[in-house]
């Protein structure tokens, strides 16, 4: 298998420049941690390492050092289409190169291999009370495919540590295969006609969601399932998602556990829930307004929420200081597509207009959109408007982000996490010195 061969022959370089790096380096100070920091979710302290992707401020996201839109320019296409294959960046995250078309197929095709869902886990999905939340539904089926996981069983027959990773690299393909069937089957269970989805060998991982999720434009909902699951593959590793499967997988616990964890955070409202309540805002806007208002009244429907004590969603970010490209693609291929739908027009005068309010009040570091400002709008607009199941689709993204560094992590030995706790005591009287 390609992905096999390409990250076996790596290694032994990647590993001789950890070893050699923490070997000479390892006592050298990078950051100082300020008590602020400790109290404060632990923003900004360098502690992680991931050679994947990295959050500029200035610029945003970057996928092995590429920004969103050379990702989306220079990774092979499915043919006709003008958003790339997710093999393929799948490709790129885990090996570090834009893959040829045919490398981009061929892990395509690995998907279709794994795509069989085990009978007990659509029947465990059945026996769940119906108003069980979708992510509840997703984070359990994950659980349940646990017992297929092909690194707790070499570890279980004594696999030495410096392959950890070949087992890991199966779990992750089998898990990454197995997620769109798996959203697909939640989702009619929840909404649709309850029936099984089946994965379609012959069609790429984006059109099969589509079509599993049976959307009436499935050409157009295939593209931006393309596009949404790209784009919320990874964002460094010290998100919430990213960081709770990171942290998980560290005791050896395996992909399914750990991305479990993942998605179990993912799950709460300052994370991966802020999607739908951003749609929700501009559909509170739209019906008050009967469409899209002038822009005064915007203006002052924003500045109401503020005065509400609320927060504007889908604007601001903890990192991020300019508007997040994730943001910019997507708002690119709505107008491309779709631009006089009311809810995308609502979207670029509420871009307009939210930044100068949050000036205004000058209280957000970043007064830019970010990704959350729109993504529920595309989906809204192709007629996915259960808004619960905004967040499983995220998690059909992160998943994509997460596994490669979790295969890599496993190749360099990164070791179980152990921060330090200390006391408000403590640090009181580290205060006085
Ligand atoms: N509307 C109103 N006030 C905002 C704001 C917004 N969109 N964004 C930030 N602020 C406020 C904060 O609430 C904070 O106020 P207090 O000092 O009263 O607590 C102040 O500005 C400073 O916040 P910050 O340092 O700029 O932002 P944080 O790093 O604390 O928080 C975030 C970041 C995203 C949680 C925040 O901007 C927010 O709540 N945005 C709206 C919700 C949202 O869009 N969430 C999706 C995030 C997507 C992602 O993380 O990928």
């Amino acid at each position: 298998m390609i992905l096999y061969e390409k990250l076996s022959a790596q290694l032994p370089a990647w590993r001789e420049r950890v070893k050699k790096l923490v070997k000479e380096n390892g006592d050298k100070v990078i950051d100082q941690v300020t008590i602020g920091q400790v109290y404060g979710g632990m923003r900004d302290i360098k502690s992680l390492v991931t050679d994947i992707s990295f959050v500029d401020p200035a610029t945003g996201i970057k996928f092995r050092g590429m920004a969103i839109p050379e990702v989306l320019e220079k990774l092979p296409k499915p043919d006709g289409a003008a958003i790339p294959y997710v093999g393929g960046l799948f490709y790129l995250l885990l090996i570090g190169e834009i893959p040829t078309k045919a490398q981009a197929e061929e892990v395509e095709a690995e998907w279709a291999k794994r795509s069989a869902i085990p009978a007990h886990v659509f029947a465990m999905l059945r026996s769940m009370p119906k108003d069980t939340h979708p992510m509840v539904l997703f984070s359990q089926a994950v659980l349940a495919l646990q017992s297929g996981s092909k690194f707790a069983k070499a570890y279980h027959d004594g696999v030495k540590k410096d392959l950890y990773w070949e087992s890991t690299l199966e779990d992750a393909l089998d898990l990454t295969a197995k997620l769109p069937t798996i959203a697909a089957f939640i989702y009619q269970l929840k909404y649709g006609d309850g029936k099984e989805p089946k994965f379609d060998p012959k069609l790429d991982y984006g059109t099969n969601f589509a079509r599993m999720l049976g959307v009436k434009d499935e050409k157009g909902y295939a593209e931006l399932s393309r596009l949404y699951f790209i784009l919320h593959s990874d964002h460094e590793s010290g998100n919430v998602s990213a960081h709770a499967t990171h942290l998980a997988a560290s005791a050896l616990s395996d992909a399914y556990y750990a991305f479990s964890a993942g998605l179990n955070g993912l799950a709460g409202p300052l994370h991966g829930l802020a999607n739908q309540e951003c749609l929700g805002w501009l559909i509170d806007v739209r019906d008050k307004f009967g469409g899209v208002p002038p822009r005064e009244d915007l203006y002052k429907f924003a500045w109401d929420t503020l005065n509400g004590g609320k927060v504007i969603p889908g604007y601001g970010h903890a990192v991020l200081r300019v508007t997040d490209p994730r943001f910019t693609a997507q708002l690119e291929f709505a107008k491309a597509r779709f631009p006089e739908d009311t809810l995308i027009r609502l979207a670029e005068l509420v871009y307009d207009v939210v930044p100068a309010v949050l000036k205004e009040q000058g209280k957000a570091k970043n007064p830019a959109p970010n990704v959350d400002a729109i993504s529920g709008t595309l989906q809204y607009y192709y007629g996915v408007r259960e808004f619960d199941f905004y967040t499983v689709l995220f998690g059909v993204g992160r998943a994509l982000g997460v596994m490669p560094n979790l295969v890599w992590a496993r190749a360099l030995g990164q070791p179980i996490e152990r921060p330090k706790s200390l006391s408000t005591a403590m640090l009181e009287e580290l205060a006085k010195k």
